[in-house]
């Protein structure tokens, strides 16, 4: 006889989010396009892999990168945003600690403000993305990109990181930005130790989930891949551990990972739900 047949699994798709960085000095990728139609390809090839979204930086958040000036991130970034939003209509969102970039980005075409510091940059970030109306991502970080890996603590991360991510929520939302143009994200690599910090993180996603936003997570060629595998890997070789997390991530009930290899997050994530969905 026959088994009855059982609902369908009720995991939402999750989104990926190509990564485009603009920058010469990345961690991930050391960024760097030959020439903005060098630029316009890649993002089209990650679009025509199955991204969702494209998230285009101008300025690394690496420890010891560069800072740039306003100015020259604009120059970086808005070219590249508006030669896109003229070829695909996938949605584009800014990596971006200024809200002069976030705003030019804006009006380029982009419609997601990407903040690594959640919107604490600059004393007008929180009333300009509620002006602008953007969706925003408010990342976790402790400590400043510059000096974050230098000597993060915390008594427990997973609590800590859950409750300035509702704080910053709600800040936001009393600013003017609308609940449902929000986004989370535990900021994994961002002022957190290697193991001790980044793993329950993971581990505990679920948490950051339950606080009712959707939750966007970058663990794409971070440097604890190679601290838990057998010591340091080049970045372009921690696929398989970027893919592991991106797999704890759709499990926990995140909304979208940020990603480098596309097309194989794309197939993981897709043989990962069809199992969920298998009967
Ligand atoms: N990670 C990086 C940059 N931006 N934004 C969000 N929301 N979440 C992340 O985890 C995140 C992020 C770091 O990765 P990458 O862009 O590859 O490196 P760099 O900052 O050196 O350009």
């Amino acid at each position: 006889m026959n088994a009855p047949p059982r609902p369908a699994a009720t995991a939402t798709p999750v989104r990926v989010m190509g990564v485009v960085n603009m920058t010469p000095d990345s961690f991930s990728d050391a960024g760097g396009f030959d020439s903005p139609e060098a630029a316009l390809a890649h993002a089209l090839w990650l679009a025509a892999e199955g991204a969702d979204i494209l998230d285009i930086g101008g300025e690394s958040t690496r420890p010891g990168a560069q800072p740039v000036t306003e100015a020259e991130e604009i120059d970086r970034v808005i070219p590249l945003i508006r030669a896109l939003r003229a070829e695909s209509p996938i949605p584009i969102s800014v990596d971006t600690m200024k809200p002069g970039v976030a705003r030019a980005a804006i009006a380029a075409g982009a419609t997601i403000w990407n903040d690594v510091t959640a919107l604490r940059h600059a004393p007008d970030s929180l009333a300009t993305a509620a002006e602008l109306g953007c969706e925003v991502v408010l990342m976790h970080m402790q400590g400043e990109p510059g000096t974050m890996q230098a000597e993060p603590r915390y008594g427990d991360v997973v609590a800590e990181v859950a409750e300035f991510l509702a704080r910053r929520g709600e800040t936001a939302i009393a600013a003017g930005v609308a609940p449902e143009k929000i986004w989370l994200d535990p900021g994994i690599g961002f002022g957190k130790h290697m193991i001790r910090h980044n793993l329950p993180l993971l581990k505990h996603l679920d948490r950051i989930v339950a606080l009712g936003f959707p939750v966007l997570l970058g663990v794409s060629r971070k440097s604890f891949i190679g601290a838990v595998s057998d010591g340091p890997v080049p970045a372009d070789e921690r696929l398989g551990g970027s893919i592991a997390g991106a797999l704890a991530g759709a499990a926990a009930g995140v909304a979208a990972v940020r990603v480098h290899d596309v097309r194989e997050t794309v197939q993981a994530l897709r043989v990962w739900q069809a199992i969920a969905a298998a009967g």
